[in-house]
């Protein structure tokens, strides 16, 4: 689309299964979207990680919600001709005219949800925060000068050959993957309970 100028134009409608189709989370899918300004619109879905092929469900998945609805708040929203959209369709055992009805509902309720649970991190900087904590090692020094392009790969082999193990060690944090997740679920659990 940026090659032929039709970023002008058009812009992107996100789908979630295509994305696990692509081998990509939903999330991955509507932040790449955003960092180059073409989040346009969500078809609003969710695939079965495993199967294969696109079943277009309904959306359900509250962790993934939370996580395209957090890349929206990112993004500023998505208006003002964006939105939600469900290419979803009542499937398998799920085939009755009141399916569709149910589905809309889980939908809609999954990402109002989401947003809540989103909105709910962005107001206390939870993720944000996280974020910059990561990367703060490339606010100076050597991860400075990587973020600038100054360093290529070869100023770093130089840089690391000079460091004894130990201290390479000594540099390395953890991320507390499992924490993070579990503050996660908890931000849902509260938010939701409100
Ligand atoms: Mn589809």
């Amino acid at each position: 689309m940026k090659e032929y100028d039709l970023d002008k134009d058009f812009k992107l409608n996100l789908e979630g299964n295509h994305a696990n189709l692509a081998g990509h989370t939903y999330q991955h899918e509507v932040r790449v979207a955003r960092d180059a300004g073409l989040l346009g619109s969500l078809d609003a879905n969710q695939g079965d990680k495993l199967i294969g092929w696109d079943i277009d469900e309904y959306p359900s998945n509250l962790y993934e919600t939370t996580a395209v609805m957090t890349e929206v708040i990112n993004n500023g929203g998505i208006g003002p001709r964006g939105g939600l959209n469900f290419d979803s369709k009542p499937r398998r055992t799920s085939f009755e005219p009141e399916d569709l009805f149910y589905g809309h509902i889980v939908g809609m309720d999954s990402f109002a949800a989401g947003l809540r649970v989103a909105a709910a991190m962005k107001e206390d900087g939870y993720l944000d925060d996280l974020v910059a904590n990561r990367y703060a090692s490339y606010n100076e020094g050597i991860g400075a000068k990587i973020e600038s392009g100054e360093a290529d790969f070869k100023s770093l082999e130089e840089y690391a050959l000079d460091i004894p193990q130990k201290d390479l060690l000594a540099a390395t944090h953890s991320d507390h993957l499992e924490q993070v997740k579990d503050t996660i679920n908890h931000y849902i659990v509260r938010t939701l309970a409100k």
